[in-house]
């Protein structure tokens, strides 16, 4: 087994463990990305879409935004629709001018990975077999195998990016960790289309038959979701049923209906509001999907993965530059503040859009009492405005 030293180990290479690793560089801290997935796989895998208006400050001042800034679209409203009508809500005269950037989630990957390797930064990709180790104690390491050898790893730091499904929580003992979780009972079916956006923002769909959502990834490729079972089987949606059920969602007054062109991938993601306290343990901490999830309605997954890190390097710079565990030591402390606003958003968000034919006829009268107001009274408008741009992110110092 072969053995290397570093400052920071890093499990992942989505944008919490890409981002991180390009802060601490900055910060002028070594560290090595280890991810299970191809390079590849990594910068084609479609995901989230909107970037808050903090998070392309944050990328901006990192130097990871040139692509970005280029061809990012910036949206300064959103619409809402419901029982066939569809409204614009102002986003940015409601919130002081902030604005959301639409950049597909993979060509942020892209633009990091790519940056990583331009400043010699070490990505392990194609890793099996990984294992973190000696959480608690003063050098915690990673073991992996790549191409048939092993690898340790030893840090001073393992930074747990690897998304909900990876190794880093699960290496916690369970009583030193507390979780809460929500299951929804409906998923999203995504799929990606040939086709110029018919909108130039957002359109978020309310109806009896299920939500739907429209958005894009570029001038010529527009994104859109259904609600679906969470068991949903995509064999069972032909491209006919996908625009059929699309235009039956999206039936509105004004004739207004999303362009349609070859589908170019499909795919069912589930939905849950997860959160794991503390997140840290020992040398390890959680960053991202690893710690927390939230349901995407209100399009905050990978913004809040970013915040995470832009903490985590902060305290990491304080340790090395200063030799103070005082911002490691909050680390937990000061994420889940924000952690916790962006969940009791996403809920609500998923909440007020979310219904089937099932629905009890209370709720489904409430929600469009709420619809109403949030679509009728600037106070109840400017509180989405606010949550949707983002929250101010305070960087500890
Ligand atoms: P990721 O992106 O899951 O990356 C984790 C990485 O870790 C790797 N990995 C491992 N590596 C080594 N060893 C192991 N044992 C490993 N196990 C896993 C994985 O291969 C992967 O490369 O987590 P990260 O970096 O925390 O980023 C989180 C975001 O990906 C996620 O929150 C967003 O995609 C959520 N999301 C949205 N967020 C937004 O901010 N705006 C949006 O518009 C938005 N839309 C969405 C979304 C998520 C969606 N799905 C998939 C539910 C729309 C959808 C449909
Ligand atoms: C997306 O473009 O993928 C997207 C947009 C808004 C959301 C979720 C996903 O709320």
């Amino acid at each position: 087994m072969s053995g290397i030293k570093t400052q920071v180990a890093i499990i992942g290479a989505g944008p919490a463990g890409l981002a991180l690793s390009h802060l601490l560089h900055l910060a002028g801290i070594h560290s090595i990305v280890v991810e299970v997935r191809s390079r590849d796989y990594c910068e084609q895998r479609i995901r989230a879409g909107v970037l808050e208006h903090c998070t392309v400050d944050l990328l901006r001042s990192a130097g990871l935004a040139d692509r970005l800034d280029r061809e990012g679209m910036l949206h300064h409203g959103i619409r809402i629709g419901f029982e066939g009508r569809i409204h614009r809500i102002p986003i940015s005269e409601l919130a002081q001018g902030r604005a959301i950037t639409v950049y597909g989630q993979h060509e942020l990957v892209k633009d990091m990975i790519a940056r990583r390797l331009a400043d010699r930064g070490t990505v392990y990709f194609d890793c099996s077999g990984v294992e973190v180790h000696n959480l608690d104690g003063p050098h915690p390491s990673v073991r992996f195998e790549q191409g048939g050898r092993s690898t340790e790893i030893t840090a001073d730091f393992i930074a747990g990016c690897d998304g909900f499904h990876g190794i880093c929580r699960a290496a916690i003992p369970g009583h030193a960790l507390r979780i809460y979780e929500r299951e929804y009972p409906f998923a999203w079916l995504g799929i990606l289309a040939e086709a110029p956006p018919s909108s130039e923002e957002l359109v978020y769909m309310h109806h009896a038959r299920g939500f739907a959502l429209f958005s894009m990834r570029s001038p010529q490729i527009t994104r859109l979701y259904l609600q679906c079972s969470p068991d949903e089987d995509l064999a069972a949606w032909p491209d006919d049923r996908i625009w059929s059920e699309l235009r039956a969602r999206f039936h509105n007054d004004d004739g207004w209906l999303p362009k349609e062109g070859p589908i170019l991938q499909k795919n069912v993601a589930a939905m849950r509001s997860f959160v794991v306290e503390p997140m840290q343990y020992g040398r390890l901490f959680l960053a991202g999907d690893a710690a927390h999830i939230v349901p995407p309605a209100g399009a905050k997954g990978m913004n809040l993965a970013l915040a995470d890190v832009a903490v985590l390097a902060a305290a990491m710079r304080c340790w090395y530059l200063e030799k103070s565990a005082r911002l490691l030591d909050r680390y937990s402390t000061i994420c889940l503040h924000r952690v916790w606003q962006v969940q009791r958003f996403s809920a609500w968000m998923t909440l007020l859009l979310h219904g089937l034919p099932s629905t009890p006829l209370f709720d489904a009268r409430r929600q469009i009492a709420e619809l109403e107001y949030l679509t009728q009274s600037t106070a109840a408008a400017s509180s989405l405005a606010e949550n949707y741009v983002g929250l101010p992110l305070t960087i500890p110092s």
